[in-house]
């Protein structure tokens, strides 16, 4: 059902002296000026709904993204949200459409009206003749609506012919530029599981800095890289973290200092240690390793019937406005007997000296053996913390799948109700392809102002596609100010 009117978001551009481009995102029927001079700082104290707790956001219709009609697989979506224009929504995606199922490419699927329709899917640009296959894709905004994908290659043989590319839109993902080298493989075996953050702080030293960090498999440790010029010349890697370790996850904090998360190690059935280095130099030196939390990761499969991989890749975020706090998310299998497996998060407000305990994100009732997963986090506008993950509640056999979400307004200390996003279950062990029995790793969940939107790997049409939803949230008020600084050159 569909409660919320179109978007319409009105884009105000202001010129003003000197460089500087004011932007305002706005509904329609809203005042557009009286707040410019709010700059950019957001009230840190959220806006809560009477019940104390962010309210359900009002999801709409699932949409497919992939709109090719081959029943081939797409897998482990990425999505962002332009800053620009928040009904210009890109998803990235392992797309298998071009080679029935046995080899995949990162495809981008663009909507320009706030994800109601797909009309664009094209293919990554072409990274080398050698690169024949893609995966891994991350999507991100950068805040002045330009549009980024990073994706891994693979040629023959692997994996010295490898490296991880990147490529951006400057015209809401209806162009792309070419493909651009952030490190080739010559040395470090194969490069996995590449993840990206863009310090997007104005008053950052190191604002609009891309940071890249990675698994290079011939090596015990996490190697990042950085552009300081929007992506097209990158510096020589350096290990970050050292150990056997996986699932980086670097951020940047409002004050342009930059964490990397990552696992150690990443192993099915096993504990692990979730820890993080800080990089008070953009991403030239690293701190030594500061610990999370443990974590008990998932078997994988998750149960005897199930014939896709889960991996215990974590996902952070730190709010935008206040650099103190930050949270972590991953599955946790410690009460697997009684729960299943469960979405779990710490949560840290000093700037990540301390850590809470492992907090359930799981919002069924315990008790029942009910698998959650892949749980995603995402720092939104006034310190809202939004996450999504695959939620298996509705089903006693415990195989159905719904995509689920809930919302922080504290930090991550409590969590609003949670609400269903996708309007039906649907089972991943259909249609596995045997290349990449992995519906996904992550999923994609982003948001801009009111609006925020997920997208997740969904087999309701007998395979593997991507579907998208996208909500309006009424509790947050009705006004974002975005002011952008363009540089020239
Ligand atoms: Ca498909
Ligand atoms: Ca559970
Ligand atoms: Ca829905």
């Amino acid at each position: 059902m569909i409660t919320i009117c179109r978007f319409a978001a009105s884009v105000l551009f202001a010129v003003v002296p000197t460089t500087i481009l004011t932007l305002t995102i706005a509904r329609d029927d809203q005042p557009t000026n009286q707040s410019r001079e709010a700059g950019r700082k957001q009230p840190t104290t959220p806006l809560i709904s009477p019940a104390g707790l962010p309210a359900r956001p009002t999801w709409r219709e699932d949409v497919r993204a992939n709109t090719d009609a081959l029943g081939q697989a797409q897998q482990e979506p990425s999505l962002a949200i332009s800053r620009r224009d928040s009904d210009v929504i890109v998803v990235a995606a392992k797309d298998f459409r071009a080679t029935e199922n046995v080899s995949r490419s990162v495809w981008i699927y663009t909507s320009h009206d706030g994800g109601r329709t797909w009309p664009r899917n094209q293919r990554f640009p072409q990274m080398s003749e050698d690169i024949i296959r893609h995966s891994d894709p991350v999507a991100v905004a950068r805040d002045d609506g330009r549009l980024y994908v990073i994706a891994l290659g693979t040629g023959t043989p692997v994996p010295s012919n490898h490296g991880l590319f990147i490529t951006w839109s400057d015209d809401d993902g209806v162009t792309w530029h070419d493909a651009v080298t952030v490190t080739a493989q010559r040395r470090t075996g194969f490069d996995d599981k590449e993840w990206l953050t863009i310090d997007q702080a104005p008053g950052s030293p190191y604002y609009h800095r891309m940071v890249v960090a990675w698994r290079p498999s011939r090596f015990d440790a996490l190697w990042s890289t950085y552009s300081v010029d929007g992506g097209l010349t990158w510096t020589a890697p350096i290990s970050a973290a050292d150990g056997d370790i996986h699932s980086a996850y670097p951020v940047f904090d409002a004050n342009g200092r930059l964490l990397l998360f990552f696992i150690d190690p990443l192993k099915n059935d096993e504990p692990g240690t979730i820890r993080f280095v800080v990089s008070d130099d953009g991403g030239d030196t690293f701190s030594l390793p500061r610990k999370v939390v443990d974590v008990r990761q998932p078997k994988s499969p998750l149960n005897a019937r199930d014939r896709f991989r889960v991996l215990s890749i974590i996902s952070s975020a730190i709010d935008p406005n206040d650099p103190d706090r930050m949270v972590v998310a991953w599955t946790d299998a410690r009460d697997v007997d009684t729960n299943g497996s469960d979405a779990m998060l710490a949560y840290s407000h000093d700037g990540g000296a301390t850590w809470s305990d492992p907090i359930r994100l799981s919002s069924d009732p315990p008790g029942q053996v009910r698998d959650d997963f892949l749980p995603v986090i995402h720092g939104g506008v006034r310190g809202r913390l939004h996450a999504f993950w695959m939620d298996r509640r509705g089903d006693p056999d415990n195989v159905l799948v719904n995509a689920m979400y809930r919302a922080s307004g504290d930090g991550g200390v409590t969590w609003g109700p949670s609400s269903r996003v996708s309007d039906l279950a649907t089972d991943h062990n259909v249609a596995v392809p045997p290349i990449s029995p992995s519906p996904g790793d992550y999923w994609g969940l982003d948001s801009v102002g009111n609006r925020v939107c997920a997208a997740w790997t969904d087999t309701r049409d007998g395979n593997e596609d991507i579907y998208v939803d996208c909500a309006w949230m009424a509790d947050l008020g009705l006004m974002y100010y975005l002011p952008v600084m363009l540089h020239e050159g």
